[in-house]
């Protein structure tokens, strides 16, 4: 049954290290979007962004647009040349290194008028999960990321155990 054994295991492997690998999606603004009127400070803090993790900036081209800044340009709304925009309406931004970023809109005064801006702190990867000894509490705190691996690892080490019985 060693060829049994063998599929289970790689079965198992392949739902989890695409879940471990996965970077998360996060669409600024959620369904509103990029916009003017939307507190981004509320909706960025409790979220957690690694590095590998995706920005999603979804608006209606040629209504606004998205300039990374620096913190000056982000305090001061100063908009940088028109060129440096991502004007797609679906611009998609990796966060490739831990730090703070900011990011702001460049038509009009949505930035200082209307709050169309965005700042947020990177975090390293999460390669090495943190272990967490508070598994399989409730994920009211921590992210849901977390916890779908912790899930999958430990659905993976029941079914190794199980194999390795049989
Ligand atoms: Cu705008």
């Amino acid at each position: 049954m060693a060829s049994h054994k063998v599929f289970v295991v790689i079965a198992f492997a392949a739902i989890i290290f695409p879940a471990l690998a996965s970077a998360a999606k996060y669409i600024v603004g959620d369904e509103t979007g990029w916009t003017n009127g939307f507190n981004y400070t509320t909706w960025a803090s409790g979220k957690e962004f690694h590095v590998g993790d995706e920005l999603v900036f979804n608006y209606p081209a040629g209504k606004h647009n998205v300039f990374k800044v620096n913190g000056t340009q982000f305090k001061n709304c100063e908009i940088p040349p028109l060129n440096e925009a991502l004007t797609s309406g679906k611009d998609v931004i990796p966060l490739a290194k831990p730090g703070k970023k900011w990011y702001i809109c460049g038509v009009a005064k949505h930035c200082a008028e209307g709050g169309q801006k965005l700042v947020i702190n990177v975090l390293p990867g999460v390669g090495a999960p943190a272990p967490s000894p508070s598994w399989p509490a409730p994920p009211t705190s921590g992210s849901a990321k977390g916890t779908l691996a912790s899930g999958l690892m430990a659905a993976a080490l029941v079914a190794i155990a199980m194999v390795a019985v049989l």
